[in-house]
């Protein structure tokens, strides 16, 4: 097995981090963090430099013992001295140095002066006022530390949209098999396709509201019924996932769904407008006095209010309403405009389908261009390539392309932005690409001016074509690193760059409100999968869910281009 070394300066700076909580002695703290950041940063690898006999006590920052541990880590991929370390630290206390602000030496004090060994315990104290009277805390970190639990909470209790969809799919079919059953829906943010998801909102329509509750309830993922009546029941799925359901007649059907849709800020703007007709809009209809004139349909919903239909993407009440007023509603692009994928990974990185597999699926979806971006080089942990690598593809690509017919496999590479924001390439291999898609892939902790100035920097490369994942968000899971994203796209307008919206589920990233931000000064995106195999192209459809929140048309997506027109717009 190839040990990386990020493999090596992971360890090393965990055990770092668990001796700073322990309160170790700072020099050996300090020799482990430099010794992370001295491999991490060798331009070779580690592994065969000591295969080759070259000494490591060479490196800065080196000594015997260091080498010694970095020679024990190459050959048993463990680290002992760790493992030790590990044991005697509860897990629970390294887990607080997750929460922004809380480095390991605060942890350490937590856990000296009031006993703090978990999530729980910090939550408790910050709630009795008790952390404020730490040395080097104050009420104010105080009440910070709660606002971050909180936030972390609230992540948490959300769930990816491909994670919805999963369980909407399999419970959604159960419904459709209940006899009578007419149209069943899914409503709320999954049907506004919200980047994550509170709960499922789900309508279906049935005479018999009682027998479609109980085949409901009887659904064998459910663990627990939270409350159930006639027509509406609320249950929570083994998963963690909570799910709505509401039985409806078909007359009403409209505007429950326009009501169950939401969101709740776009519901309350339509019925101030409707007050002003007179008009009483509610979940069971449209009314006039106590009249009820129309709610089948969402059409007769926007209608009575003056409006053309509104995609649930755009209803957020941020401008959908005055812009369908006005008749300048965007097209939304749709997932039929997609004409390729620009960020795919194959088994030469980290993916796990062949260049041809790759090749072939695109061709199924009946894409006419995939780009083939592997990792460049200093991306160990990814198997990135060098440049002799890296050349193989290129030319492995050419006897490939020379078969096809109407379809093209484009040369790019996912180049790492370097610390300083160089370009993890040479220009001799940058030069071969028809376009690249360069990310920052490490030393997230920046902060906000310099993160910013190092992307800045890389766009200043003439060779620099797609900021990918541009915050480096994983949904559910890390917030990305600090960066001035208005900044960002300010400076690829001036510079000819374009940005990514990676439509891989856990990131979806960029935002909704960037991608507007990008449309409105004219810097078009990629939406891209970043695939790592070949059922990873079937993740277009999340992108497309997030452009369409960001207001994107078919004209300001990169691949919706036919080929031709594309290649002409990557020419910086
Ligand atoms: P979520 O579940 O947090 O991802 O977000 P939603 O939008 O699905 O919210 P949810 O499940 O609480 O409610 C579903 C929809 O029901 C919501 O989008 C709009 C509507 N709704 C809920 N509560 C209210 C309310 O108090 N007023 C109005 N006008 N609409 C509401
Ligand atoms: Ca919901
Ligand atoms: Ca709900």
């Amino acid at each position: 097995m190839a040990v990386h070394n990020a493999d090596i300066a992971l360890l090393l700076d965990r055990m770092a981090d668990l001796l700073e909580i322990e309160g170790a002695n700072p020099f050996r703290i300090r020799a482990y963090r430099r010794a992370a950041l001295t491999i991490e940063d060798l331009p070779e690898n580690v592994a065969e430099m000591v295969a080759a006999g070259r000494a490591l006590t060479d490196l800065p920052g080196i000594g015997e013992d260091l080498s010694d541990k970095i020679g024990e880590i190459i050959r048993t991929g463990r680290l002992r001295a760790l493992e030790e370390v590990e044991a005697h630290t509860p897990s629970t206390l390294a887990l607080l140095t997750s929460i922004p602000g809380l480095g390991p030496k605060r942890v350490h004090a937590l856990h000296e002066v009031l006993g703090i060994k978990s999530l729980a315990d910090l939550e408790k104290a910050a709630r009795v006022g008790r952390i404020r009277d730490v040395p080097h805390f104050s009420a104010a970190t105080e009440a910070k530390i709660l606002e971050e639990i909180e936030k972390k909470r609230m992540i948490e209790r959300r769930f990816k949209i491909s994670t919805a969809e999963d369980f909407a799919e399999g419970l959604t079919r159960y419904l459709r098999a209940f006899p009578d059953m007419g149209e069943v829906t899914v409503a709320g943010s999954f049907r506004r396709r919200r980047e994550t998801v509170g709960d499922l909102d789900i309508l279906a329509i049935c005479e018999d509201g009682p027998a479609a509750i109980a085949h409901f309830v009887a659904y064998d993922e459910v663990a627990k019924v939270v409350s159930k009546g006639p027509t509406r029941s609320t249950v929570m799925l083994r998963a963690g996932i909570q799910v709505d359901l509401r039985v409806l007649r078909k007359e009403t059907y409209g505007a429950a769904l326009h009501y169950f849709t939401g969101s709740k800020a776009h519901n309350i703007a339509v019925r101030r407008i409707a007050q002003a007709r007179a008009l009483k809009i509610s979940e069971y209809g449209i009314f006039r006095g106590d009249k009820r004139t129309g709610g089948k349909t969402e059409g007769e919903v926007f209608a009575a209010v003056g409006l053309p239909y509104i995609e649930p993407e755009l209803r957020e009440d941020r401008g959908e309403i005055e812009a369908a007023q006005r008749g300048t509603l965007p097209k939304l692009v749709t997932l039929e405009d997609i004409r390729g994928d620009l960020h795919a990974h194959t088994t030469s990185s980290d993916g796990k389908s062949t260049l041809a597999n790759m090749a072939e699926a695109a061709r199924a979806l009946g894409y006419e261009y995939l780009a083939i971006s592997d990792h460049s080089q200093h991306a160990a942990v990814a198997h990135g390539l060098d440049p002799r690598r890296l050349s193989a593809e290129l030319d492995a690509i050419d006897r490939l392309n020379d078969t096809f017919d109407g379809f093209r496999l484009l040369k790019s590479s996912e180049v790492d932005i370097l610390a300083d924001g160089t370009l993890d390439l040479p220009e001799r291999m940058l030069k071969r690409l028809d376009f690249t898609v360069c990310a920052v892939h490490y030393r997230f902790e920046l902060d906000v001016a310099e993160q910013t100035e190092r992307i800045l920097r890389a766009m200043d490369n003439p060779r620099f074509t797609i900021l990918a994942h541009p915050t480096g968000r994983l949904l559910t899971e890390r917030p990305g690193y600090a960066i001035d994203l208005d900044r960002v796209i300010e400076g690829a307008r001036e510079r000819g760059c374009f940005l990514e919206l990676n439509a891989h589920p856990m990131r979806l990233d960029l935002d909704d409100v960037h991608c507007r931000h990008a449309k409105e000064l004219g810097v078009k995106i990629a939406i891209s999968t970043d695939s790592h195999s070949t059922a990873g192209l079937k993740a277009m459809r999340y992108g497309i869910g997030q452009a369409r929140r960001g207001w994107i048309e078919a004209k300001d997506v990169l691949n919706t281009r036919p080929l031709q027109e594309l290649m002409r717009l990557l020419e910086r």
